[in-house]
């Protein structure tokens, strides 16, 4: 029997993921892992997004790149549903840092640094809906089963 409860989260491809046409590499891991996808867009992050997003790292020594990088380019939105979708979505991203960043996830697998990596995954659920809500209104969200779905 299927366990874990029915969870969204929020995944943003990073303007490094977008630009390093790596878009379809990161969504068809969440595809195949079994997560719905419920919404998508292509954004450019403004400055006041990125603040209110990354609003908990404010005065860190990474903040200022944090918020470079994330306006720098165009990212990917996605609104995700699944079993354990926030602990099973940072499983498949993997560590901050790519160079401790576990093989088989995708910053071990192909992210190039610790800013440009590649991308972002809402740590609990509390942030995953916070965080949702800053990218997507509830109507955008569309309903439908995937096939397989029995199995999950
Ligand atoms: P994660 O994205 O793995 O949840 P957080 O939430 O701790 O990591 O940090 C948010 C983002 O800030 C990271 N994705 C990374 O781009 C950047 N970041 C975190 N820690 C550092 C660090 N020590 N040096 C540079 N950038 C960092």
């Amino acid at each position: 029997m299927a366990e874990g409860n029915v969870e969204r989260t929020l995944v943003l491809v990073k303007p490094d993921g977008v630009r390093r046409g790596l878009v379809g590499e990161i969504v068809g891991r969440l595809e195949r892992k079994g997560l719905k996808l419920l919404a998508a867009k292509t954004l450019r992050i403004t400055p006041e997004l990125a603040q209110r997003h990354y609003a908990e790292h404010q005065g860190k020594p990474f903040y200022p790149s944090l918020i470079q990088h994330i306006t720098s380019g165009p990212v990917l939105a996605l609104a995700v549903e699944g079993r354990s979708a926030v602990p099973v979505t940072r499983l498949i991203t993997g560590a901050t840092n790519p160079q401790t960043a576990a093989p088989g996830t995708v910053r071990g697998d192909l992210a190039l640094g610790i800013t440009p990596n590649l991308v972002h995954a809402s740590d609990s659920l509390e942030s995953a809906a916070r965080e949702l809500a800053l990218y997507f209104t509830p109507e955008e969200y569309l309903a439908y089963s995937r096939v397989g779905e029995e199995y999950f």
